[in-house]
């Protein structure tokens, strides 16, 4: 096993524009982000992913972006990025952007003129065609939009304010290399790469049998092409870290873009638990965990992420955000901690913070909610109950302010938040958790300092227990002389286990639990609702 800086690091996303902001707009802002830098610092984190603040109308919170080269004007100006770069350097951290180019603004100078004429030299920036076909775009209920001036229809995968490049042609692929080595020369450390397996086409655009699933929008023919030549031309030349957001993908298919030998990227996110697992579901979980272990072990790295900023916070998604919040807030913890792959902390997380639940769509801001929302209606289902079967999965679940303290606004904004404030933030705040040596966060923060000490949490091999019980999820990794047992009850019932024997014997010591551990070294072990151990574990008995 190859070892590099970037599988032993763990990733903590911030969505500036809800975690702090410091000239009262309502806006977090990356001013904001530089006043935070000792928190994030603190908690032992090691890369920052930094989610879109580029020139943008904001249509979908920034990616739809309307100049690559500069700051939107909510978030600072291009001397605050660098400074936020520059400082965060300075704390012994990396900064990585996200790269949002299967798509830009209709806003983009490119598009606008792109679609004043048929025969602007930028026309096939884009793509046109004369005729629609059936398919979905992830915002709408169709990829094309018509376009009045130049009687043809553009393709966009999602919204309609988001027309998707022409990667075809050469000269829009340039156009992309040069904005990426312009961050890059700036020092950054890598890219998050939005839906960059969504860049390559279906030739001829055939009608789908089912246009609802949108995976023909994904890993078509020409994808691997666009990457190595991304690789070769620009990625190779820098020491940096690249993840990218592959959805519809199989471990298969995901090794053809981060096998070691591949010179395409480093990791990815595969969606297979959050866009297609809408609660907890402990058979399923472990088989997407099995597959993609089996998959890329040896061949190329995972990466293990539980929520983002379009995924529902994981207490609320897969835990129990009321009686259990704290205990499973720490047990999913430790499942994404201790799973092979590098661990992605959205903000927030690491003092779990749960989803919210507004009264009225007013009070959601996403477009693919709106978009949704509208497009039932319209079709004559009752407001009320779109409404509330959007609620479980909305994305702006994840989007609420940072909860600071238990000032007015959480301590986010002295102005009007640009989305509310979750109700509960006098209950759950990071002031409150600094002071609670037992918190989510002290928990999040033992983790990551373990990650640092033993390499067995990066490099060790995983190897299941229990592989059917229902409640229980149980492996163990093990590197060089190093075996760990993680023992995870993912429910809200007491489950009594017995170890087989081969463990039962061995000498165990605790290095992590999420309760009092009463019995050691014994074969029968009573489990809590949501209780979590990792134990070192002795040679084989
Ligand atoms: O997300 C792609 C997307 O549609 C996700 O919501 C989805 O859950 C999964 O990632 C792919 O199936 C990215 C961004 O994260 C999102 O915020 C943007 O709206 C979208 O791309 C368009 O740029």
């Amino acid at each position: 096993m190859k070892k590099a800086w970037w599988k032993e690091s763990v990733v903590y996303q911030v969505y500036w524009r809800s975690f702090y902001d410091t000239d009262g707009d309502g806006y977090g802002d990356l001013e904001g982000v530089i006043q935070k830098l000792d928190y994030i610092q603190n908690l032992g984190v090691d890369v920052i992913w930094l989610n879109p603040c580029y020139e943008s109308p904001d249509v979908d919170n920034g990616y739809d972006i309307s100049d690559y080269r500069s700051v939107m004007s909510k978030a600072g100006t291009l001397a605050t990025f660098e400074r936020l770069l520059q400082e965060v350097h300075s704390h012994g951290m990396k900064l990585i952007m996200d790269l949002v180019v299967n798509h830009t603004s209709s806003q983009h100078p490119w598009f606008k003129e792109a679609r004043s004429s048929k025969d602007h030299p930028k026309r096939d920036y884009y793509i046109w065609s004369k005729t629609p076909n059936n398919w979905r775009s992830y915002f709408t209920p169709s990829v094309w939009e018509y376009d009045e001036t130049t009687e043809e229809y553009y393709f966009h995968s999602f919204a309609v304010e988001q027309p998707d490049l022409n990667w075809q042609n050469p000269k829009v692929r340039q156009e992309v290399y040069s904005l990426m080595k312009f961050w890059l020369d700036k020092g950054i450390d890598g890219f998050r790469m939005d839906v960059i397996n969504l860049l390559a086409k279906q030739e001829g655009f055939p009608d789908s049998n089912h246009p609802e699933d949108i995976s023909y929008l994904g890993n078509n023919p020409g994808i691997h092409e666009y990457l190595r030549e991304m690789h070769e031309e620009v990625l190779q030349h820098y020491d940096i870290f690249t993840v990218g957001e592959i959805p519809f993908v199989t471990p298969e298919d995901g090794l053809l873009y981060v096998g070691e030998d591949r010179r395409e990227l480093h990791t990815l996110f595969h969606f297979e638990v959050c866009d297609n697992m809408s609660h907890w579901d402990m058979q399923r979980f472990k088989d997407i965990q099995r597959r993609w272990y089996n998959g890329l072990w040896g061949k190329g790295w995972n990466s293990q992420f539980l929520n983002n900023h379009d995924h529902t916070r994981l207490v609320t998604r897969f835990g129990n955000d009321s009686e259990y919040r704290v205990e499973s807030a720490k047990c999913f913890a430790v499942l994404l901690h201790m799973l092979p792959g590098m661990p992605y902390i959205f903000q927030g997380e690491e003092i779990g913070m749960t989803g919210v639940r507004f009264d009225s769509i007013e009070d959601y801001h996403d477009i693919a909610m709106k978009n949704k929302y509208k497009e039932e209606v319209d079709k004559g289902r009752k407001p009320e109950e779109v409404f509330e079967s959007l609620l479980h999965l909305a994305r702006d679940n994840s989007r609420t302010p940072m909860q600071w303290n238990d000032s007015p606004n959480a301590g986010f904004t002295t102005g009007t938040p640009w989305i509310k404030v979750n109700p509960n933030y006098k209950e759950i705040n990071v002031a409150k958790a600094l002071k609670d040596p037992n918190s989510v966060y002290y928990f999040y923060r033992k983790l990551i300092q373990l990650r640092k000490e033993h390499q067995v949490m990066v490099y060790g091999d995983f190897q299941e227990l229990f592989e059917d019980h229902q409640q229980i999820y149980s492996f163990i990794r093990e590197y060089e002389n190093e075996r760990w047992l993680v023992l995870l009850n993912i429910s809200d019932l007491l489950v009594e286990i017995e170890l087989p024997e081969s463990l039962a014997l061995v000498e165990k010591e605790i290095i992590l639990e999420n309760y009092k551990v009463q019995e050691v070294s014994t074969d029968e072990l009573k489990l809590k609702p949501y209780e979590a151990r990792i134990y070192r574990i002795g040679s084989r008995g």
